[in-house]
């Protein structure tokens, strides 16, 4: 590229009209170019993933710094591809070949400087945050083998119910992030520099860029649905605030009305179901709980991911192929070191698609198994698009995809498929509902904040100094929640949640958590489902299924309004599903909350950290 532009301004000082006239590239030469690109990323991409997939699930000095490499040349090669197609940009192009240039522009999550020192030193610094996080694990004693990974600690969090046991648990934890502070700050730094090297402001604006509007309308769309549902969340702290405080009494009071982030079941409390239990309904009738049921069944990792795809199966989707079964990361290696968080693998964009994960067959696995799986059964619904569109239509997409399905997981369909015996009363509905919302409404906030922290980092807004302040000063005015033990800039709480030294954008999420709804209720709508919508399981309509998988299989060759449109007839992200699925909740719990005045509401806790 840098050979181009000169020679392109050389011409034009001495023959201007000529000159010009001959280096203009044709729209031939824009297709021949695309296809040779992305061959070549294809080739890339797939050695890139198995490197990757050998680093996290065999976390070792070595893995971590081939990994390093083979992304150091993949976004190498990516950067000089788009700067080199630059070129094209001024053409009248046909669209679909137009949306292949603008999608390998954003197509780097974590665009790097052109300079190969520089380059190098950033994949390294990505490389080793990933692994500092997989290989991150709460000690109690001395003895290696009381050592807690975040997959054993995340069970503890979910059931221990000693108020200063799960303090010491999320503290335990949180010691894993403050050596990965400084080592972020570099990240960020030159991440930026390859940003604004691409032509956009800074990462986070990149991030933004990529969902078929212009960033800054995108950070308002955001702004837009949180208003929308926000309501929801309110009502939620409220009543279960009061329930903990029912409880734990003192020491989950405290004056500003925040709940301290411990009692809530997860370690980023960033969804409650797990304290259903504390928060049910007084009267409510007997339901059931997964974790439990699995563990009577004895059901293995394997026999929980079954179920996930025989789902799938009832929709009309194929099953998994063979190597799915031989080659994914079902529990945590015993040997050695390997990131448990959760995540789906497409190694060769066909047939080769994985699940690492370290199943513990929790309820929350359940979930996750049916998450994880909408990610594969996307992937290889779009293998045959060209190279460039084997994607979702947007990251909320890919996202929203397998807990849109696990949304039919209801007690009727658990009934169906032999997990339980009789089905709830009709009285059990808000309870189901209550348990649901603790789930997808407490997630709302959280899924905003995460990448609001790191857009205000990328943009420089928030500086190194200020990282954890700017976290916690988030949490406070979105989730209000408060840390349970003293913070200070010596800690570094973001580096606890995984996204952050995985740099995996997190709005996403966010979206996800709204269109799982506007897919689900346009599936409930095509399987001829009337009722209420909390009451819509899917399960076995291959009309719906079909729907689905016409959507999946467009990957993201159309603008994401297109593909919803086509599944849903809206072309907008829109919360009025989740709202209406919830809705029934809603009246109980302004009930429920009557009389009480709400001890955090967000417009009282403006940006000011601690209490
Ligand atoms: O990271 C995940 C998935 C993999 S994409 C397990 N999730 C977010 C999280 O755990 O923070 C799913 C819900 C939100
Ligand atoms: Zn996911």
């Amino acid at each position: 590229m840098k050979q181009f532009c000169l020679i392109f301004f050389a011409t034009l000082a001495v023959a201007p009209y000529s000159a010009h006239a001959a280096a203009k590239p044709t729209v031939a030469e824009a297709q021949a170019f695309m296809d040779k690109a992305e061959a070549e990323l294809l080739k890339l991409g797939i050695t890139g993933q198995r490197t990757e997939w050998v680093a996290e699930t065999f976390i070792t000095d070595d893995t971590e710094l081939i990994a390093a490499a083979a992304n150091e040349r993949m976004i190498a090669r990516t950067t000089e591809l788009v700067k080199e197609g630059r070129k094209y940009e001024a053409l009248a192009l046909p669209a679909d070949l137009k949306r292949k240039f603008l999608l390998l522009k954003l197509s780097l999550p974590m665009p790097a400087p052109a300079d190969a020192k520089l380059r190098e030193e950033l994949t390294q610094v990505a490389s080793s945050l990933g692994a500092t996080y997989g290989k991150g694990k709460y000690c109690p004693d001395e003895d290696p083998k009381h050592c807690l990974g975040i997959d054993d600690l995340e069970e503890k969090m979910a059931k221990e119910r000693d108020p200063k046991e799960l303090a010491r648990y999320w503290a335990g934890w949180h010691k894993i992030a403050p050596p990965m502070r400084e080592r972020y700050a570099r990240f960020a730094e030159l991440s930026n520099q390859g940003a604004r090297e691409l032509g956009y402001k800074d990462t986070g604006v990149l991030w933004q860029s990529g969902y078929d509007m212009s960033a800054p309308r995108f950070a308002g769309e955001v702004e837009r649905l949180w208003a929308q549902v926000q309501p929801l969340y309110q009502e939620l702290h409220t009543y279960v605030r009061t329930r903990l405080v029912a409880k734990y009494g003192a020491a989950a009071e405290r004056k500003d009305g925040l709940i301290p982030a411990q009692l809530l079941g997860n370690m980023w409390a960033q969804e409650w179901g797990n304290i259903y239990d504390i928060v049910a309904p007084a009267k409510a009738p007997p339901t059931y709980d997964l974790g439990e049921i699995l563990t009577a069944r004895k059901a293995d990792a394997k026999t929980v991911v079954r179920f996930g795809e025989s789902f799938f199966k009832s929709l009309g989707f194929e099953a998994l192929p063979g190597t799915f079964w031989q080659r994914s990361m079902f529990t945590r290696p015993l040997d050695h070191d390997a990131v448990c968080h959760a995540s789906a693998w497409d190694i060769d964009t066909e047939n080769d698609v994985r699940l690492k994960m370290c199943i513990h067959g929790t309820s929350d696995d359940f979930v996750t198994v049916h998450h994880e799986l909408g990610h594969l059964y996307y992937d290889l619904a779009y293998q045959k698009q060209a190279v460039s569109f084997r994607g979702g239509a947007n990251d909320g997409f890919h996202e929203a995809i397998g807990d849109a399905i696990a949304l039919s997981i209801t007690p009727e369909y658990l009934r169906k498929i032999g997990l339980i015996e009789t089905i709830p009363p009709a009285e059990a509905d808000i309870p189901i509902l209550l348990r649901r919302a603790l789930d997808k409404i407490a997630f709302l906030p959280f899924g905003l904040l995460v990448d609001k922290w790191r857009w205000e980092v990328f943009s420089g807004q928030v500086k190194p100094a200020d990282y954890n302040k700017a976290w916690w000063a988030l949490r406070e005015k979105y989730q209000g929640v408060a840390p349970p033990v003293d913070r200070t800039e010596s800690d570094f709480d973001p580096g606890a949640k995984y996204h952050i030294p995985s740099n995996t954008a997190y709005a996403r999420y966010f979206l996800a958590a709204i269109y799982q709804f506007q897919f689900y209720r346009a599936m409930c709508r095509e399987a001829g489902y009337q009722g209420p919508l909390n009451r819509c399981s899917v399960y076995g309509s291959e009309a719906a299924g079909k729907k689905f998988k016409a959507m999946l299989e467009l990957g993201q060759s159309k603008p994401w309004p297109e593909a919803l449109k086509q599944m849903t007839g809206e072309d907008k992200l829109d919360a009025s599903a989740i709202v209406e699925y919830f809705q029934p909740l809603l009246v109980w719990l302004k009930q429920q909350n009557q009389g009480v005045k709400p001890g955090w509401t967000p417009a009282a806790n403006p940006m000011s950290a601690g209490q």
